[in-house]
């Protein structure tokens, strides 16, 4: 459903203005210009300007902090699925997004910043994580929204992102975008399956679309004009479609697909504008999105929590892993001795 069609021609009408960044090493830097002007991949080893090392430490570990709290709304229902097929799907479902948190772990690891400052970042709040895990998953037809919408609104996001000019970061995106396309459809096929259930299950359905739309329409970030990264983002090739571009193309795929499944999207600004050759749609509450992303939405502090304490109760297996390695690493100078 969503394919590499999402690369259109990168954009910036609408975005801040650059300011031109200060020049710490100017041949380099001229390399550096060069190789991205060329759409060329910056790798580890090379030199980078140290704004462009921030913004990408900054998205890669938020990125893969939403990864590893998103596991938390879906992960509830493991044992509450509805039968035996559905609870494995949902298991490995989970299981990918927690893999996805190890890749790009390690892809923002080799920009320098280590494991524990990432986390110590997230579980004292200071980093981000995406909004939409911050709202309760109330019954099983928002196991199914949530593959629908929310990794239907990921895969939008991070379909550019496999052409990210960081190379760690966009080959991790490439394998990230062939599960969460696995993860779209199992969700979009539950709620089929659904739908063709009884009445109080339809009701589900939508009652899980009202709840979920908005927010899944906010997960792309604030407008452009409002966008303090945007510009410079994809100036450095790190972004390749702005925010509200991304939010329209999402729009414009999922209308056809509510469509089939007979469901209402829960917008009545939204229809089609034939001058535009897109979607019209309503207002965002950005109000309650920012709200929700300084830490004051309806789960907030129940998913910090419950991460922490994860964290925590897994230091027993971080502790035998590391004995495990040391014993190894003991042993093979023994027997190399
Ligand atoms: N939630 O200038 P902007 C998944 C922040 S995981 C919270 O546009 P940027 C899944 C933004 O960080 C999906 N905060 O920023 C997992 C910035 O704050 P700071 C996660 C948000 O970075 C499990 C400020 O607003 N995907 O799908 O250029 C199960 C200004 O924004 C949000 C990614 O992380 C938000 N929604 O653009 C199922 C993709 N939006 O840092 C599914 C990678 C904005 O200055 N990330 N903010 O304090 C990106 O593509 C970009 O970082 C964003 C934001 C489009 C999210």
């Amino acid at each position: 459903m969503y394919t590499q069609s999402f690369n259109v021609q990168d954009s910036s009408a609408g975005l801040k203005s650059v300011p031109p960044p200060a020049v710490e090493n100017p041949e380099a830097q001229a390399r550096f210009d060069h190789k991205i002007d060329a759409d060329g991949k910056i790798e580890p080893q090379d030199w980078m300007p140290d704004g462009y090392r921030k913004t990408l430490v900054r998205q890669i570990s938020q990125h893969a902090h939403s990864e590893i709290v998103g596991m938390l709304p879906e992960g509830n229902w493991i044992s509450r699925a509805p039968s035996l097929k559905r609870k494995a799907i949902l298991i490995a479902k989970v299981q990918d997004e927690g893999g996805h948190g190890l890749y790009l772990y390690s892809a923002a690891e080799t920009l320098g910043t280590s494991r524990d400052q990432m986390l110590e970042a997230l579980h004292s709040g200071k980093a981000k994580y995406s909004s939409i895990f911050n709202y309760p998953t109330l019954n099983w037809a928002d196991v199914g929204v949530i593959g629908w919408l929310v990794d239907g609104a990921a895969i939008s996001n991070q379909i550019p992102l496999c052409r990210c000019s960081y190379g760690p970061y966009a080959r991790a995106m490439i394998r990230v975008c062939k599960e969460e396309s696995f993860h779209q459809r199992q969700g979009y096929e539950a709620l089929l399956t659904m739908m063709g259930g009884t009445e109080a299950q339809k009701a589900m359905v939508q009652d899980a679309v009202n709840r979920w739309w908005w927010k899944c329409l906010a997960m792309f970030g604030p407008p452009d004009a409002d966008s303090p990264h945007s510009a410079q983002a994809m100036r450095w090739g790190i972004k390749r479609i702005s925010n509200d571009d991304l939010r329209q193309k999402f729009i414009d795929a999922t209308v056809p697909q509510a469509r089939v499944l007979g469901v209402t999207l829960p917008d009545p600004d939204l229809k089609w504008n034939e001058e535009r050759q897109h979607h019209d749609y309503g207002t965002i509450d950005w109000d309650e999105f920012w709200s929700t992303v300084n830490g004051n939405g309806p789960c907030n502090k129940e998913r910090l929590a419950t991460r922490v304490k994860a964290h925590n109760d897994g230091q027993w297996v971080r502790d035998a892993a590391l004995a495990y390695s040391s014993k190894q690493h003991n042993k093979s100078l023994k027997d190399a001795a």
